[in-house]
C-alpha cells in the first residue's frame, strides 16, 4: 500500500483552524452521494498529524491477551476484509449554535462525513490474540502527541471500550477510505471504527491495543468529552458514547433563491441509537411532513431523504427538518446547552427565497 504523506487540505473543506487541523465539510459537498469524497471529509484533530512511515509502522496488541501480536500493514491487509459504511460526526458538531457561547472548536454543521471503510473487525484480530481471563476493556492508542508540556494527562490519544460495546458495535479496524489507503489527516495506516458512535472514539493513526482488567480513565473519556449539566445545584455527567439523531437539510441551498413550483427539499439523516424512523420536514412553521427515506436503515449510516412540495408564492421560506429514529428519540427544537457542547442536534432551519420564474408562462 503507497504512502500518502501529504498533510494538506483541498479547497474541498472549510478550515476551523490550521495547527491543529481543523476542518468542517461544506454541506454543498453533501448533495448526491451517500459517501464524502475523501478530499470533503472533515478532519477533526486535537495534535499535529503525525508522520508516519507505513514500511516500519506496527500494531501492538497486547494486555490481557495469551499471544501478543506485532502487526504490519501486509499482515492486516491478509486477514479476512470486512466493508462497512459508517458515518462520523464530531460530538462538537454545531457547537458554533450554543447560547450562551461555549469554547471549543466552533464547529457549524460540517463537522459529519460519511465513508465506505474497508478494514479488519477488532474481533477477529482480537480471538488471533486469545483473550485472558479477567479481559474487560481495549485500550485504543496512537501515534499523535501534544507538543510540549501538556496538563492532566491531555499529552496523547486514547480511548477505550468495553468488550462488549467492541461487540456490540462490530468495530473495525480500517486501512482505506472510499476505496483508498487511508489518506494521512484521516488516520494513516489504520484506525479504529466504532459504527454507530460520535467520531471521538474512531481512534486514528492506531499503534496499540492493550486488553485491560478495569475500566481505563484516560483523560478524553473522562474528563473531555462528557456531557455536563448543573441540574438542581448538583453536577451531572454522562460520556460520550452513540450518535444523537439528527438530520441536515443539504437542498436547496441555505440563503438560496428557488422559483415558485416544484420544490424538492432533501438532506441526511441518521442516529447512533437506533435505525431512523422517520424524517418530516416543516414549510415556514406548516404542519410537519412525512419524508421519503432512501436506503437501508442502519445505526451505521445515514440516510438520504426527499420531500417533494409546491411553493406558491414568492418571499421568504423556511425550511425544517425534524428526524425521529425507532427508540423514539426525536430532535429538540432547542439545543440542549451542556459546559463543552456535545451533541447539539437540534432541529435546522433552511432560510430561502422563492421567486418568480424567469421565464414566466403567467399572463399567456
Ligand atoms: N489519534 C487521534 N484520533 C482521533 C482524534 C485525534 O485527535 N487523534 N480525533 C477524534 C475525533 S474527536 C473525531 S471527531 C474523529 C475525526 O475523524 P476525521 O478527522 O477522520 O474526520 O477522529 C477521532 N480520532
Ligand atoms: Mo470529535
Amino acid at each position: 500500500m503507497a504512502s500518502s504523506n501529504s498533510g494538506e487540505t483541498g479547497a474541498g473543506l472549510v478550515l476551523r483552524s490550521a495547527d491543529p487541523l481543523n476542518c468542517e465539510t461544506p454541506i454543498s459537498a453533501l448533495m448526491g452521494g451517500t459517501v464524502t469524497p475523501n478530499e470533503n471529509f472533515y478532519v477533526r484533530n486535537h495534535f499535529r498529524v503525525p508522520a508516519i512511515d507505513g514500511a516500519r509502522w506496527r500494531l501492538e496488541v497486547g494486555g490481557l491477551v495469551r499471544r501478543p501480536l506485532r502487526l504490519g500493514i501486509t499482515d492486516l491487509v491478509n486477514l479476512p476484509a470486512q466493508v462497512q459504511t459508517a458515518t462520523l460526526e464530531c460530538a462538537g458538531n454545531g457547537r458554533a449554535f450554543l447560547a450562551p457561547p461555549v469554547s471549543g472548536e466552533q464547529w457549524e454543521l460540517g463537522a459529519v462525513s460519511t465513508a465506505e471503510w474497508t478494514g479488519v473487525r477488532l474481533a477477529e484480530v482480537l480471538d488471533r490474540a486469545g483473550l485472558k481471563s479477567g479481559a474487560r476493556e481495549a485500550v485504543f492508542r496512537s501515534a499523535d502527541r501534544a507538543i510540549g508540556r501538556h496538563s492532566r494527562g491531555a499529552g496523547r490519544f486514547e480511548w477505550s471500550l468495553t468488550l462488549d460495546e467492541v461487540h456490540q458495535a462490530d468495530v473495525l479496524l480500517a486501512y482505506a477510505m472510499n476505496g483508498q489507503p487511508l489518506p494521512i489527516q484521516h488516520g494513516y495506516p489504520l484506525r479504529v471504527i466504532v459504527p454507530g458512535w460520535y467520531g471521538v472514539a474512531a481512534v486514528k493513526w492506531l499503534t496499540e491495543i492493550e486488553v485491560v482488567g478495569q475500566p481505563f480513565r484516560g483523560y478524553f473519556q473522562t474528563e473531555k468529552y462528557v456531557y455536563e449539566w448543573e441540574r438542581d445545584g448538583r453536577l451531572e455527567r454522562e460520556p460520550v458514547r452513540q450518535m444523537r439523531v439528527r438530520s441536515l437539510i443539504t437542498e436547496p441551498d441555505a440563503d438560496g433563491e428557488v422559483d415558485i413550483g416544484p420544490l424538492a427539499i432533501r438532506g441526511l439523516a441518521w442516529s447512533g441509537v437506533a435505525p431512523l424512523a422517520r424524517v418530516d420536514v416543516s414549510v415556514s412553521g406548516g404542519a410537519w411532513q412525512p419524508a421519503e427515506l432512501f436506503g437501508q436503515p442502519s445505526t451505521c449510516s445515514w440516510q438520504r431523504w426527499e420531500l417533494l412540495t409546491k411553493v406558491s408564492g414568492p418571499g421568504r421560506i423556511a425550511l425544517r427538518s425534524r428526524a425521529t429514529d425507532g427508540a423514539e428519540r426525536t430532535q429538540p427544537e432547542q439545543p440542549e446547552w451542556n459546559r463543552l457542547g456535545y451533541g447539539n442536534n437540534a432541529i435546522q432551519e433552511v432560510s430561502i427565497r422563492a421567486r418568480r420564474p424567469r421565464s414566466s408562462f403567467a399572463g399567456r
